[in-house]
């Protein structure tokens, strides 16, 4: 019955600041986002709880974020290619890139370890400073260790909130 080698895992970011005429709020995309995960080769282990967020950059509408834990042996090319499917019949239009989204679904860990190529980099390079991805991620994944950074998703976490006052004291009275 059970597989004698564990399949690779990834951890995926969810994210939406908009709603779907059929799936609704951002929330509930999520939600069905979630579920449109699994497939044959695509096996959802664990998610964390959905949390609401202050946008990053230039969109003014608040998102829905959470990770999913997910088993597969797609590579991560491959993984992107479902992920973007998702994205596509969730109705998210290319170019919409740091603007609202009804979806985005990122890669942001492998447990093979880093990839690198002119369409993909994992882990996600961006994910160290964001709270909306390392305070799911650490609900669900505490001990998993960033290949390259070589620290826990916990030690990440709390890193992310000692830094806030050192930057502000960074700018002098
Ligand atoms: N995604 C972005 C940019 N800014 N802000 C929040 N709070 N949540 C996101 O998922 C997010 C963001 C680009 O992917
Ligand atoms: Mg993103
Ligand atoms: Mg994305």
């Amino acid at each position: 019955m059970g597989n004698a080698t564990p399949l690779p895992l990834y951890a995926i970011g969810l994210g939406s600041n908009r709603r779907h005429a059929r799936f609704g709020d951002p929330r509930a995309i999520l939600l069905a986002a979630l579920a449109a995960l699994e497939s044959d080769d695509i096996e959802p282990v664990d998610a964390s709880p959905i949390i609401a967020s202050d946008p990053i950059g230039p969109s003014r509408r608040r998102y829905a974020n959470a990770v999913a834990l997910v088993a597969s042996p797609l590579s991560p090319p491959a993984m992107l290619a479902r992920l973007h499917a998702i994205e596509a019949a969730f109705g998210r239009r290319t170019g919409q890139r740091w603007s609202t989204r009804t979806l985005d679904l990122d890669i942001l860990l492998w447990s093979e370890g880093a990839w690198a190529d002119a369409a993909l980099t994992v882990p996600h390079p961006a994910m160290t400073e964001r709270a909306f991805v390392l305070g799911p991620l650490r609900a669900i994944a505490p001990e998993w260790r960033h290949p390259t950074l070589g620290r826990s998703i916990r030690q990440l976490a709390a890193r992310l909130v000692r830094a806030k006052p050192v930057d502000r004291r960074a700018h002098p009275l």
